[in-house]
């Protein structure tokens, strides 16, 4: 099981980002708690140096498997369905600028809440078409460089856009894209999906990337999901991809990364 972790190239609002603060510090603590790679929030590519990036993370041995990229939302407002033309348009640029920094890490592009949350005066089917529209584009630039892109279904209380599995796959056959697949987090999963395992089973091979957190959003083992039979479902799908812990950084982050690889490793 390659297990990595979140970490924030900016600061960011977003609570549920284990590490924040001096990148090469926690590259540095995350590689000494045993984690195989790092999942990089990245606000704006621009405001990052890859060349840097990469020499920093290969220096600790680390891959990057994900790139974050919700905080062009919860910093900016970048969306795919807000009403104006502008903005969808630049959060879509700022999906493509992603493209050559993932590639080179060979790493997925995440679509989290830069799909948005519907507006008022926006009309749910209009926003679904935004959406799939913008999927299609930005999967097309992204294909000839080998890069994906997964979306995450996200609970109810944080969009209204996408909240299941099956929402999911649905959007997948619209988007009609052979690199484009799922995010799922048990976080999400646990609010919003009858059986987390039978989610898993019909996502299959759709699965690109994965997010553990318990019920409570804190470590997996300090809440009540039963993470052997979610990760045996998991693997039992023939997926080989990551197992990235995106949890609150309670009781403090160093702990919480120590006890996410205690419980994962265990099972
Ligand atoms: C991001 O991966 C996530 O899980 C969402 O809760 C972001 O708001
Ligand atoms: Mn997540």
């Amino acid at each position: 099981m390659n297990l990595s972790i979140v970490l924030s190239t900016q600061p960011a609002q977003f609570q549920a980002v284990t590490f924040k603060g001096d990148l090469e510090t926690n590259l540095a603590r995350i590689a000494a708690l045993g984690y195989d790679g790092v999942e990089l929030a990245i606000r704006d590519p621009k405001l990052v140096d890859p060349d840097d990036l990469e020499r920093l993370v290969r220096k600790h041995s680390l891959n990057v498997p994900a790139i974050g990229t919700g905080q062009a939302w919860g910093e900016e407002g970048l969306s795919f369905t807000d009403p104006n033309p502008e903005v969808r348009r630049a959060a879509i640029e700022r999906i493509k600028a992603h493209v050559p920094v993932a590639a080179r890490f060979g790493a997925v592009i995440i679509i989290g809440l830069i799909r948005g949350i519907l507006k008022p005066g926006v009309d749910q089917a209009q926003a679904m078409d935004w959406l799939v529209e913008a999927l299609r584009d930005c999967s097309v630039v992204a294909r000839p460089h080998g890069v994906h892109l997964a979306l995450e279904p996200i609970n109810r209380y944080e969009t209204t856009l996408i909240n299941t599995a099956a929402q999911g796959l649905e959007l997948i056959e619209r988007v009609g894209a052979d690199n484009f697949g799922l995010l799922l987090d048990t976080f999400h999963m646990n609010i919003e999906e009858p059986v987390i395992e039978e989610s898993i089973r019909l996502c299959g091979d759709r699965i690109f990337h994965f997010h553990v957190a318990d019920s409570n959003r804190w470590y997996p083992g300090a809440g009540h999901l039963d993470f052997k039979s979610i990760l045996g479902a998991l693997f039992a799908t023939g997926y080989s991809g990551w197992v990235s812990g995106e949890f609150l950084p309670k009781p403090d982050a160093e702990t919480a990364a120590r006890q996410n690889i205690a419980c994962l490793r265990q099972i």
